[in-house]
């Protein structure tokens, strides 16, 4: 048994949007993928598909010993439990689970792609990031986070809450 870093993308833009990614952290532990580090919680304007509302997304480091396949089910459960409809690509949703980074493996199948092909454009996941994993390397450009963070245009994100907003420690804090 491997126990692996994972890097998650938490989003949410409707209904109790705070509550709603609580609930996912809590449902990720549940099913064995215990949370190492939350970053703050960050107010984000929609990217891509602009006539929604606006986001809350934050990061979250975690690790589990589920191969990436199985963490995608996972991942997938947790969404679906949580009453996810898929309709519009891009479009709003009460929860998005995104695998951004798992360890430091290179997944490219039909069904998953890690790291996250997107994550690199999007100051929503490389602000919360860099604030957790600054040094954390992508192994495609090999750039830190914190490089890739400087090269993203302005989008409107802007810092809510510290990482108290969890109320209280992650799970596996005795890791970081
Ligand atoms: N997720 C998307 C598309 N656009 N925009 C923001 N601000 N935050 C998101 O999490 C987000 C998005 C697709 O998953
Ligand atoms: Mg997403
Ligand atoms: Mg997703």
């Amino acid at each position: 048994m491997v126990i692996q870093p994972i890097w998650l993308g938490l989003g949410s833009n409707l209904g109790n949007r705070k509550a709603n990614l609580l609930d996912a952290i809590a449902r990720l532990e549940a099913r064995g993928i215990g949370s190492i580090r939350v970053s703050s919680l960050y107010e984000t304007a929609p990217v891509g598909f602009l006539d929604q509302p606006g986001f809350l997304n934050a990061v979250l480091k975690a690790a589990s010993a589920v191969e990436p396949e199985a963490l995608l089910e996972h991942v997938a459960a947790v969404e679906n439990e949580m009453g996810r409809v898929r309709d519009i690509p891009n479009g709003p949703r009460i929860i998005d689970i995104d695998i951004l980074f798992y360890g430091s493996r290179i997944v490219f199948t039909d069904t998953l792609e890690i790291p996250h092909p997107r994550l690199m454009f999007r100051r929503f996941v490389l602000e919360p990031l860099a604030e957790i994993s600054p040094h954390l390397r992508h192994p495609g450009p090999d750039r830190t986070i914190t490089e890739l963070l400087a090269r993203v245009q302005d989008q409107d994100v802007r810092r809510v809450a510290g990482p108290e907003w969890l109320g209280r420690k992650p799970k596996l804090h005795f890791l970081t």
